[in-house]
């Protein structure tokens, strides 16, 4: 049986390695909210294929989300178009130009709901809404 301890030990390793290289995408902060009660994850926003498509009903999906300070306040946005978009919120934050495949994450420092749009296509829209920590 320790050989296929082993083997297991190693596929576990290597699988490991390999998470490493896209260990950027699967970031998990640390729970540090209520066990059981939210998601302990960042929070991923996927400007989805076609949204370039005043048409396509999905663009950032989800379009409307709500994170709590300190605990997973942090959202990123990764563009699976093949065209280029923004996340925009004036006078809030401004991830500027994102390319296919690009990624931009944004960290919450207050609450509030904060709509946002694609610069270029405004028709692309969302929300985030920031909850203090216990309410
Ligand atoms: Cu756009």
């Amino acid at each position: 049986m320790k050989s296929a301890y082993v083997v297991a030990a190693s596929a576990l390793v290597i699988g490991l390695a390999a998470l490493g290289g896209i260990g950027f995408v699967l970031v998990a902060r640390p729970a540090v909210g209520p066990p059981g009660t939210l998601p302990t994850t960042g929070v991923e926003v996927k400007i989805v294929k076609g949204s370039v498509n005043q048409s396509q009903e999905q663009n950032f999906v989800p379009r409307n989300i709500v994170v709590v300070l300190g605990f997973n306040d942090t959202v990123r946005w990764t563009n699976d178009d093949t065209y280029a978009h923004t996340v925009t919120s004036l006078g809030n934050f401004d991830s500027l130009n994102l390319n296919h495949g690009d990624t931009w994450t944004h960290t919450f420092i207050e609450p509030g709901i904060f709509t946002y749009v694609c610069s270029y296509h405004p028709w692309m829209k969302g929300t985030i809404t920031v909850k203090s920590a216990g309410t």
